[in-house]
């Protein structure tokens, strides 16, 4: 059996309740075959692949706190540092109900060849819990986020592990984990990105993955001897990553048509109203049902449906396995030229495969969504000079990088053979400075 074989099969022997990390997993030695290949003696002797898939360490801890009638609430805490051979780790924290070890650990996996590709120096980690944020009192979600950093703060720091936000953690969950750190360490550090301007925060990272992931598509686009002005586009989720998709999918001359929550979707012909969208979901953390209430152009349906609406391109951004083969039959149908995902794993393998198959310009999240971490690589950089930089050098920095991520996997998809194949492209990328690092540290 071929090493690459043998390694997904001993992951999923001995992670055997992770379909997610399994996936992940797949995904990333299934396209490093050919790399593998080459140098299978080599990596077999150092188990390369092994500890690849090995995290260096997971944390899994209590999270004790008092709901607002008094009754004591438990959650789970996570902190997987997976790997750190380039920098210390990075990565951000979810908290979602559906969070789990293996959820943790599969997002934990993908940000390793994420913050490789950004060719910024920070490793893969990432963290969470099932805590969930919604319909929580402000006062409920301080409890939380004080109880859980008095844990995990004994684990990271700015030089050891930076955590950062993801579902269900914003701007309002990073300033109580912020707080909480310094109080206990007594610390003032850039130990969390994402923070707020007034502490240390960075200008763009709240707009970085959204603005990334159309910068990025924007070149593979041009590139392939089209652009994105006037294309119709379809985006899932209504988050932090697709709020900035739409706004710069508009500014550079596209029509957004949809977006989802977890309970329905919109569909705007006139296009998305971005600040009626913001107001809804940032300020009044309301559902879509108040956007339609709001907005005589567009209907709102319950349940999924946002691929059934023909576009040219197609961004989810809500969470993994959004994507299915059906919505994939479903984009191809309707002409579909390009997806790119904000989020991470949106796509199921056989809905990426067949949409390859098809045609379909396909930029996987380690890529395609690669600006939110960069940009948390810029705060740490701001931070460590004690400097603040412009809007401007923030965003064209963040620019410059995803224009480079782009060619990066296009030219590594090109070495082996696989011109086009952006996922192998990225996987290659990600991995051969990872590799590199880990061979010249030796055995750890
Ligand atoms: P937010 O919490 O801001 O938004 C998440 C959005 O996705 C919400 O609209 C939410 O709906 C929807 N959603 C979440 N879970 C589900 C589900 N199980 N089914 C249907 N809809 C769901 O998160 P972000 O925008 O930050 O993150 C979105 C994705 O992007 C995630 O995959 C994340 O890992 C990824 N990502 C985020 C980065 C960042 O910088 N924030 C960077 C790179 C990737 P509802 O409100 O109803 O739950
Ligand atoms: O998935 C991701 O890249 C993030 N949630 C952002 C991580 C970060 O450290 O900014």
């Amino acid at each position: 059996m071929s090493y690459v074989d043998e390694v997904i099969e001993l992951v999923v022997k001995q992670n055997p309740a992770e379909p997610e990390f399994h996936q992940a997993v797949k995904e990333v030695l299934e396209s490093l075959r050919a790399v593998v290949e080459a140098n299978e003696e080599k990596y077999r002797k150092e188990a390369l692949l092994e500890r690849l898939v090995n995290p260096e360490r997971q944390i899994k801890f209590r999270v004790p706190w008092v709901d607002d009638k008094g009754q004591v609430q438990v959650n789970t805490g996570y902190r997987v540092q997976f790997n750190s051979a380039i920098g210390p780790y990075k990565g951000g924290l979810r908290l979602h109900p559906s969070v789990n070890l293996g959820i943790i650990k599969f997002l934990g996996f993908e940000q390793i060849f994420k913050n490789s590709l950004t060719a910024a120096a920070i490793g893969g980690g990432k963290g969470g819990s099932d805590f969930d944020p919604k319909g929580k009192s402000d006062r409920e979600v301080m409890a939380f986020c004080q109880s859980f950093m008095t844990e995990l703060c004994k684990y990271i720091g700015a030089d050891t592990d930076v955590p950062a936000g993801d579902i269900g953690t914003g701007a309002r969950e990073i300033g109580y984990m912020f707080g909480q750190y310094k109080r206990i360490r007594g610390v003032y550090e850039g130990v969390l990105t994402g923070k707020g301007l007034s502490y240390g925060g960075s200008l763009a990272r709240t707009e970085a993955t959204g603005y990334g992931l159309l910068y990025l598509t924007e070149e593979m686009l041009k590139c392939n001897g089209k652009e994105i002005a006037g294309k119709t586009v379809c985006i899932s989720g209504s988050g932090n990553v697709a709020i900035y998709a739409a706004q710069k999918a508009e500014q550079l001359g596209a029509k957004v048509v949809t977006v989802s929550d977890s309970t329905g979707w919109v569909y705007d012909p006139e296009g998305i109203d971005v600040a009626l969208l913001k107001e809804v979901k940032e300020v009044k953390r309301a559902r879509l049902t108040e956007y339609a209430a709001n907005r005589p152009s567009a209907q709102y349906h319950e349940g999924r449906g946002v691929w059934t609406i023909p576009c040219d391109v197609a961004l989810p951004c809500a969470t993994q396995n959004e994507l299915l083969l059906d919505d994939a039959k479903a984009l191809v149908e309707n002409g579909c030229i390009a997806v790119a995902e904000g989020a991470n794993m949106p796509t199921t393998l056989e809905a990426t495969e067949y949409l390859q198959k098809n045609g379909i310009l396909f930029a996987p999240g380690k890529a395609a969504n690669a600006g939110g971490v960069a940009t948390s690589a810029l705060e740490m950089s701001q931070n460590s000079e004690r400097l603040s930089w412009t809007f401007e050098e923030v965003d064209s920095k963040l620019k410059n990088i995803m224009v480079n991520i782009f060619h990066n996997m296009d030219d590594a998809a090109k070495r082996y053979g696989a011109e086009g194949n952006y996922v192998v492209g990225a996987n290659i990328a990600g991995f051969e400075k990872v590799v590199d690092a880990m061979t010249a540290q030796g055995i750890v």
